[in-house]
């Protein structure tokens, strides 16, 4: 768990709003962390963790959505 939010923080904070993730910001952390680099990837992972569409990603909602990816696990 700790991973996950050491992931968001540096990530998150390489723009002035160090609370929320810009879609460049998670693009950046897909791929240095899970080597993920196709757009339409990144576009999917974006849209579907902003869940209220306000076009940035707070740490409650990449959790939201990390614990719904894991819950098949
Ligand atoms: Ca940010
Ligand atoms: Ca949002």
């Amino acid at each position: 768990m700790q991973f996950l939010k050491n992931c968001f923080d540096e990530h998150a904070e390489k723009d002035k709003d160090k609370d929320t993730m810009t879609k460049k910001e998670l693009a950046d952390m897909l791929r240095e962390q899970f080597d993920i680099t196709e757009n339409h990837f990144v576009s999917q992972f974006y849209n579907d963790m902003d869940k209220d569409g306000d076009d940035k990603i707070t740490f409650k909602e990449y959790m939201a959505y990390l614990a719904k990816l894991f819950e098949g696990f």
